[in-house]
């Protein structure tokens, strides 16, 4: 009997508003491989609904007796146990590639983003997880949330000018991976999908070839990511 993929996905006060880029890229990359899946709201604060990962952030996937966590790991572990779905990756020169553009959107994107976002997200949040976001956060930031807003328009002209490469690649070809999407654009669009989903701002101006992929990524996928709640909408 086929098993029942479950994960644990990051809501905010409205358990449809799902805003955590590294969850999307699970989200995405499960859609691209076919696999049904049952998302289980899960709040910053809920760390024993996840201990049996033996850590405390999601995306955790729960596939039989195995919890798996980390969202590379889980894409890996996607890949290679469900091989009849389309690949992730392509070939295994595409892999360690991916890979790249996946560390390059966790250690130079995101935190390019968050500077610009972590002001909205505690209007997104459940009550309860609100002093566990401002504390962890503030003090990863070594400043408050007041003084990072303070700093937004030059956060946002930064992030423009760290997404140079990938507004250079997309004038050659419409996704990250090529002719069509695979897991690199899940990796880097996680990260475009969690600010949609935290702030109406746009992360980049209207005629950037980004705003164009980031439209078709909202498309792919039957319309998958285009179908999230917004925050602000709730
Ligand atoms: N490297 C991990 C990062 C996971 C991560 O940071 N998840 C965040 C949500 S986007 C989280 O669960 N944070 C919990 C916390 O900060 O307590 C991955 O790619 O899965």
């Amino acid at each position: 009997m086929k098993q029942t993929l479950r994960m644990f996905d990051l809501a905010g006060a409205h358990e449809d508003v799902r805003f955590s880029p590294n969850c999307w890229r699970t989200r995405l990359a499960l859609a691209h491989k076919g696999l049904p899946v049952q998302t289980v709201a899960w709040r910053f604060t809920e760390k024993d609904a996840i201990a049996r990962s033996g850590q405390g952030k999601v995306p955790v996937l729960v596939a039989g007796e195995q919890w798996l966590h980390e969202s590379w790991d889980i894409a890996e572990y996607l890949e290679d146990h469900h091989p009849e779905g389309p690949s992730l990756f392509g070939c295994a020169n595409g892999r360690a590639t991916a890979r790249f553009v996946n560390q390059w959107a966790s250690d130079v994107l995101h935190p390019a983003i968050a500077r610009v976002v972590v002001p909205d997200i505690p209007a997104a949040l459940h009550a309860k997880d609100q002093e566990y976001f401002r504390t962890t956060r503030e003090a990863a930031f070594g400043r408050s949330f007041e003084t990072i807003a303070g700093e937004r328009e030059p956060a946002l002209a930064a992030l423009r000018q760290t997404v140079t490469p990938l507004r250079n690649l997309l004038q050659h070809q419409p996704y990250v991976a090529g002719a069509a999407p695979a897991y690199a654009d899940h990796a880097v669009f996680g990260a475009f999908q969690w600010a949609r989903i935290i702030t109406p701002l746009a992360l980049v101006a209207p005629d950037d070839p980004v705003a164009a992929w980031v439209d078709r990524m909202l498309d792919a996928y039957g319309g998958l990511a285009r179908r999230a709640r917004l925050a602000y909408a709730a």
